[in-house]
């Protein structure tokens, strides 16, 4: 195996590890076989006399079946031991029954992140609604939405659970890639693709974006999150609390101040 991927958290990394390392050294093996034969041609078959004379040679039937067989026995080998390990990370029927599932939007140059609120519904969107301050098109007359929580570069989940992310772009195409998770999927404005994982391990793990979407394509980073079930639910609970606090606050500087309220003593 080799030692310099990042660190594989992810249940299916492990087969997408063994696929690149297998790649890796077959194509290894092909360079220095290729280079070694190269060489030794150079040499055993150099000009070493003046009167030695070019040698005009017409093709070997034998030999050209032989290199157009055994490269397709390969890349149909691969083909198929590939398709094993794709399946089980992209193939939608073999996607588990996820825990959690949350929505991510892509724009340059960051990630929106929405969370379920305590119903564990993700409200209704709707595109007409999309806007700055409103990324996902959460439409406020459902009362499913209102508790969502968005949040920016920022992901936490708990380990050992099924998450479901749900993948688009306000503008560009992005990529959504979690190295350590052994995840990158193109985010596509006006398509909501999903990507699943598992993490096994707790700590802080980049979010990258791996599609070159402009000029400050390199500032759209992110972190995820691993933590323990409870750890995790303390964290949610704390959101929670912070966008209703935040809510409320918004709600009561919204009254007119100038307007006298009904409990007010009037003074002649
Ligand atoms: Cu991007």
């Amino acid at each position: 195996m080799l030692t310099w991927l990042p660190e594989n958290i992810s249940t299916f990394g492990n087969g997408v590890d063994h696929l690149f390392s297998l790649i890796y050294y077959i194509t290894l093996a092909i360079f220095v076989l290729v280079n070694a034969v190269y060489v030794v041609f150079i040499i055993r078959y150099r000009r070493r006399r003046k009167s030695d004379k070019a040698f005009h040679y017409h093709g070997n039937n034998t030999l050209e079946l032989a290199w157009t067989a055994l490269p397709f026995a390969l890349f149909a080998f691969l083909a198929f031991y590939s398709d094993g390990i794709w399946r089980d990370i992209k193939y939608s029927t073999h996607a588990p029954n996820p825990d959690y599932i949350v929505e991510v939007m892509g724009q340059t140059y960051m990630w929106h992140v929405r969370y379920p609120g305590s119903d564990g519904v993700l409200g209704h969107r709707d595109p007409a609604l999309v806007a700055a301050t409103n990324p996902f098109g959460i439409d406020p007359a459902d009362p499913n939405g209102t508790d969502d929580y968005v949040a920016i570069n920022q992901m936490h989940f708990p380990i050992n659970k099924n998450v479901l992310v749900r993948l688009s772009s306000m503008d560009v195409i992005h990529s959504f890639f979690v190295p350590n998770l052994r995840i990158k999927q193109d985010a596509v404005p006006g398509q909501w693709v999903d990507v699943w994982f598992n993490g096994r391990k707790t700590g802080e793990y980049e979010i990258a974006c791996a599609e070159l979407c402009g000029s400050g394509h390199y500032l759209m980073r992110g972190v995820m999150t691993f933590q323990g079930q409870t750890d995790f639910d303390a964290w949610i609970d704390q959101q929670y609390l912070n966008a209703a606090n935040a809510a409320a606050q918004k709600t009561a500087q919204a009254l007119p101040a100038s307007a006298p309220s009904p409990t007010t003593p009037s003074h002649p």
